[in-house]
């Protein structure tokens, strides 16, 4: 999407501090960051939230955790653990409308998150 800043970065025309790339997903250091380590982990495909995922695009969605996953171990912090955090629209938080996976690790998360 012409308009879409993830998009953008997607496709180079936005710099970012790149931490993961596969064939379907790529990870980069969130611009505000809420922890030690806050990555954001983005389809390459635009969907714009969890809303519009369908059931065809399931390994999509499953692509965005494995990716989380693999960024633990590249981070070291797997066993002392992270969290995983998708908002969507509005109550959710969302402000990004391109699917994204906030990843966050290297404090002691809290619960509820307020
Ligand atoms: P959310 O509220 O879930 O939609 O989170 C959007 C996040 O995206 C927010 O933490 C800030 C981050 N963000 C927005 N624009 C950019 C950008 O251009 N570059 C980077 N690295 N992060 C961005």
């Amino acid at each position: 999407m012409s308009d879409c800043i993830f998009c953008k970065i997607v496709a180079g025309d936005l710099p970012c501090d790149r931490v993961y790339e596969d064939e379907h997903v790529i990870a980069f250091n969130d611009m505000h960051p809420q922890a030690p380590h806050h990555i954001l982990v983005i389809p390459k495909t635009h969907v714009a939230g969890v809303n519009d995922f369908s059931d065809e695009q399931q390994l999509l969605l499953g692509a965005i955790v494995l990716a989380a996953k693999k960024i633990a171990a590249q981070l070291s912090v797997a066993e002392d653990g992270y969290r995983l955090v998708m908002n969507c629209n509005g109550h959710g938080g969302q402000t990004v409308f391109h699917t994204h996976m906030h990843f966050l690790a290297g404090r002691q998360m809290l619960w509820p998150p307020g």
